[in-house]
């Protein structure tokens, strides 16, 4: 977070900011830097613009916020590190790599732990979600509001994917985290764990066969032209949070705390709807563009594969039994 204080400024920037301190005594512009991945015009891009412009206005600009999109401060376990350190303060951050980091957020990257979105946010709306946000804000990421990103599918270069015996062999790029290694393994495929920026160059020179994504990420990335396969597989339903330093927020005042987090919240509100849309729109631009797509007709295999994943996870986090427990508990 940079702070101004009279300090650091000059000329008619001076006198404004003299201007405040004179109705308030302690008036400082706090601007929050925040990453984002995603690209121009991407629901969460658009809706992080709007958090920005909410922010100002709510806390009458004391607090505003710099978007940087497309990834242009580097790799999302990068980034997720830094918003923990403080090095930035924000970030529109996938709950997927972020579950190595904060145990109680990997639940929800246990396949098929979610029955569909809306279990989803059922879940992340009761004690669930309560639980997982508390073992974030533990560890330096408070949650302050989550956006949508869909139900992940298989996709590739090289055959259409129907049976877990499908996936053996495949070289399958996913993101940082163990659960989703043993995911693939259990499958009898090769996991490949890489930056998202990465996975383009790797998917066109056979690095890798194949990935796993929502529609709009299929999409937006290009992958659909270099593994025109898509598979409606599912296998993962993973939010993604607005995330903030917990100490930068907590040294906030109550209401910039307050407004900071109202602001959060109705950009998602607007996120959610962009991407319906979006999923929509992503979905039939790929199939218009020639891309094979499969609905698995018996899910039933894939899910009896993760068995072992799941008993892997619970033994190490025997004290997470419960809330995986509450999570398949949950209509
Ligand atoms: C997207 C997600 C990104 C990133 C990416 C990936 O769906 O929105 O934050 O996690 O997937 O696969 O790395």
């Amino acid at each position: 977070m940079k702070l101004y204080s009279t300090k650091t400024l000059t000329g008619g920037a001076l006198a404004a900011a003299v201007a405040v301190s004179f109705s308030a005594m302690t008036a400082q512009a706090a601007e929050l830097r925040a990453w984002n991945i995603h690209p121009d015009g991407y629901p969460n891009t658009v809706a992080l613009d709007k958090f920005a412009e909410l922010v100002a206005a709510k806390t009458d600009g004391r607090v505003t916020v710099k978007n940087f999109h497309g990834g242009v401060l580097g790799s999302q376990p990068d980034a997720i590190e830094q918003v923990r350190i403080g090095a930035l303060d924000v970030g529109n951050f996938n709950l997927g790599p972020i579950g190595p980091i904060a145990p109680e957020a990997n639940v929800v990257s246990l396949p098929f732990i979610f029955k569909d979105m809306a279990h989803m946010h059922r879940v992340l709306d009761g004690e669930g979600g309560q639980k997982i946000s508390d073992g974030m804000a533990a560890k330096g990421l408070m949650a302050l509001a989550w956006y949508d990103s869909g139900a992940r599918s298989f996709y590739n270069s090289v055959k259409p994917i129907n049976t877990p015996e499908d996936v053996a062999g495949l070289k399958v790029r996913v993101m940082n985290n163990d659960l989703y290694s043993g995911m693939i393994e259990q499958l009898g495929g090769n996991p490949t764990p890489m930056a998202f920026s990465e996975v383009y160059q790797s998917l066109s020179t056979g690095v890798v066969d194949g990935a796993e994504n929502n529609w709009p990420s299929y999409e937006s990335t290009g992958h659909f032209e270099v593994a025109g396969y898509y598979s409606l597989s599912q296998h993962l339903i993973i939010p993604e949070c607005v995330c903030i330093n917990t100490d930068v927020f907590n040294a906030m005042s109550a209401d910039d705390q307050a407004a900071v987090k109202a602001a959060a919240v109705e950009s998602a509100e607007l996120q959610r709807g962009l991407w319906a849309e979006r999923a929509e729109a992503s979905r039939a631009k790929v199939l218009e563009s020639g891309v094979t797509f499969n609905e698995i007709a018996d899910k039933a295999p894939f899910q009896d594969a993760m068995v072992p994943v799941y008993e892997t996870y619970l033994a190490a986090n025997p004290d997470l039994v419960p809330l995986v427990d509450l999570i398949k508990n949950t209509d």
